[in-house]
């Protein structure tokens, strides 16, 4: 009989337990920014609202695959940040919801225009030019001249000396294949990749990484988003942050609610609240530098000026597209990803 009550007293409580566990209100949050930002926005929607968060961290075209891999029986709930291609490519595809946030009158044209180019299953959080960045010690103990476009990389003293993502895992780095082919037509911006191929020491699967890397001292070039070169500036490193002289591309890093979401009532919250000035001010505690998507949120001083930089228009809908982003994916792994070095 002992045995009995207690076996029964230990069911009910796994129960209650199970039942308050289920009842507990959580969001599964996929961020593709960089790790402390994404940390930072988790743990701060958690002190507002009380819904606890699991958030993980992976690069923009790791989270699409991902989204993609799960979309029959979703996991995550929401996708914060990362390049706006992917996302719009997960509309495209329909792995991301349509959603019209009453944050919308704060914000600005550019987060709209993302958002309308994708039946509303994405918009805006911030913005951020291409570009690179050099270790100035390393530069000058190689006797490597100064590099101030996208063309000087192709030289041959820059051998094993640059550094940039995977296209097929970065947002960062598609960008960068997209803005070359947008740059200089698609014939010449391919033959850019390859003559740029000779040049890699690592492609990382990261987009930020190649400057943290020369922040370091382990490479003397990155190519990344200007405000992640920036970054590493204002930290300390001897990072030179370059605009490239024939124009760049530019992202603008986006949110998605995840088709099938589980938690739809929380990721509506986060959604709201991450386009919130005071949210998006959290960016400066971590020093992501991107120009902010809410009209009233700050901007540092220390981002780089969008309107100073010569901005390409970027075709986000064309680069975005599925088959257009396929495609050129494809075609990188086969003509210039195989190439020998
Ligand atoms: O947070 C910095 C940042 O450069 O990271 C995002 C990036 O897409 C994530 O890294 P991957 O290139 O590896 O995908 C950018 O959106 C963002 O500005």
């Amino acid at each position: 009989m002992n045995t009995f009550r207690y076996t029964l007293g230990v069911s009910l409580l796994a129960i209650a337990a199970s039942a308050g566990a289920a009842s507990a209100a959580k969001l599964t949050l996929y961020c593709s920014a960089q790790e402390d930002w994404c940390q930072l926005m988790a743990r701060s929607f958690e002190e507002a609202t009380g819904i606890d968060v699991n958030m993980t961290r992976k690069s923009s075209g790791e989270t699409f695959a991902q989204v993609k891999a799960e979309a029959s029986n979703p996991k995550g709930d929401v996708w914060w940040g990362g390049t706006g291609d992917p996302h719009l490519q997960a509309a495209e595809e329909d792995l991301t919801d349509p959603y019209i946030s009453p944050m919308r009158s704060e914000l600005q044209d550019w987060s709209i225009s993302q958002a309308a180019s994708a039946g509303d299953k994405t918009i805006g959080i911030y913005s951020g030019a291409l570009g690179y960045g050099y270790n100035t010690d390393l530069l000058a103990a190689n006797n490597l001249p100064e590099p101030a476009c996208w063309k000087d990389l192709l030289k041959p003293e820059y051998k094993g000396h640059v550094q940039m993502a995977n296209p097929n895992s970065s947002g960062t780095a598609y960008t960068t294949l997209a803005t070359m082919v947008q740059l200089f037509g698609e014939d010449e911006g391919f033959e850019f990749m390859k003559g740029l191929h000779a040049n890699i020491n690592q492609y990382t699967k990261s987009g930020s990484a190649p400057i943290k890397a020369a922040g370091r001292g382990e490479t003397t070039i990155g190519i990344v988003f200007m405000h992640d070169a920036v970054a590493q500036a204002v930290s300390g490193f001897p990072i030179k942050v370059v605009a490239p002289c024939e124009g760049t591309g530019y992202e603008i890093g986006s949110m998605s609610i995840i088709k099938g979401a589980r938690n739809l009532e929380e990721a509506h919250k986060f959604y709201d609240w991450a386009l919130s000035a005071d949210a998006q001010n959290l960016a400066l505690q971590v020093k992501a530098f991107q120009v902010p998507s809410n009209v009233n949120a700050e901007t540092s001083p220390s981002a780089p000026d969008l309107s100073s930089i010569k901005l390409i228009d970027y075709d986000f809908k064309l680069y975005g597209s599925s088959d257009e982003r396929k495609r050129l994916l494809q075609k990188w792994d086969e003509e210039v990803s195989t190439l020998p070095q």
